[in-house]
């Protein structure tokens, strides 16, 4: 045994972590950060190389490492379903799903020669809540059969208690979606069995869920920790909150993006959450200097007497990206993420 040298190969490793830890000295600077804009935005070539990048991303081999993840596209869904216990209802929600929505954005990018940014849904634009019957919502052009995401799903009427644990009424689909570019076969959902992609329109929640006033109220908040809590309010159909819009309006009971662990699996759960990300942009913009350094709420879902997340908190985001501090995230140009709007 030569203990001496056992020692010096440790402490050697010891300087060489303390010396380049690998969060922030490799983070590169934002130079030129894509703008996202809302997908009625977007020229018709824009809206097209989105939907061929996405179509792209799910030809390249899953380098994720979970079971039942195919391709790429999968992988993302993968590491959402499987941290989901985690992730929601809990001080860092917006921003491990803006870490998230910005690695997919990148993965489009750098893997399928994706020039542009990543769109967003703004649904509050289509929603009606004076009229919970409309179906205005359903005919924005996200849902268009060219250039868009497609439509509703076809109906399917039985839905079991085991499908159906909250009873919710009004599923208007259900079944795999109809039309556009993510229809059987040339599109598939993978994770966590092979199934079509599965859409499930709900008018009375679109309606009353995307509610403007709703997103001027989650704006209005003075603080983070209030902030956080405004956009995901209660997990009730009694009380609208603006992040089950684009989960229960277009997903309901049977659709792919209402289920809570799988919905990445519907392409659409970008633009939704690229919507989510915008309020919270506009939401630091208000006080940029405050809000750049600012978070709270619990590390446990609803564990709100107890421990609050801190500006030093890592995000986890499996294979998909090395971990990053809710500090380096609140800021979208400072490097380890590069985007505006
Ligand atoms: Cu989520």
């Amino acid at each position: 045994m030569h203990l001496p040298s056992l020692f010096l190969g440790v402490s050697a490793l010891l300087t060489a972590a303390t010396a380049a830890p690998a969060t922030t000295a490799s983070v590169p600077k934002c130079r030129n950060p894509p703008k996202r804009q809302e997908w009625r935005q977007l020229s018709q070539t824009q809206k097209k190389a989105y939907l061929d990048a996405v179509l792209c991303l799910a030809t390249k081999k899953a380098k994720s490492g979970i079971a039942g993840a195919v391709n790429r596209f999968d992988d993302h869904q993968a590491v959402h379903s499987n941290q989901t216990p985690n992730i929601h209802w809990v001080g860092h929600f917006i921003i491990w799903h803006r870490y998230f929505t910005a690695t997919y954005e990148k993965a489009l990018r750098n893997e399928c020669a994706y020039t542009g940014a990543q769109p967003y849904w703004d649904w509050s634009l289509d929603a009606e809540p004076q009229n919970p019957t409309s179906t205005r919502a359903f005919d924005s052009e996200v849902f268009q059969p060219y250039l868009g995401f497609g439509g509703n799903g076809h109906f399917i009427a039985e839905r079991t208690p085991e499908q159906n644990p909250l009873n919710i009424t009004g599923g208007t689909g259900g079944g795999c979606v109809k039309n556009g570019p993510f229809v059987t076969p040339a599109f598939y959902v993978n994770y966590p069995t092979k199934d079509c992609l599965r859409r499930d329109f709900i008018p009375w929640i679109m309606n009353s869920f995307a509610d403007p006033k709703l997103v001027q109220n989650v704006l209005n908040q003075s603080d983070y920790t209030s902030f956080a809590r405004a956009i995901e309010n209660i997990p009730s159909f009694d009380e609208p909150n603006i992040h089950g819009s684009g989960h229960f309006g277009v997903g309901g009971v049977l659709g792919t993006i209402g289920n809570a662990a799988n919905s990445p699996g519907d392409p659409l759960f970008y633009l939704h959450h690229g919507n989510l990300d915008h309020v919270f942009w506009q939401w630091q913009q208000k006080d940029l200097t405050t809000r750049l350094n600012q978070v709270g709420g619990p590390i446990i879902p609803f564990d709100y007497s107890g421990q609050n997340v801190t500006l030093d908190f890592e995000i986890n985001i499996g294979k998909l990206a090395g971990n990053a501090t809710l500090k380096d995230l609140l800021n979208t140009t400072g490097g380890t993420l590069c985007y505006t709007y």
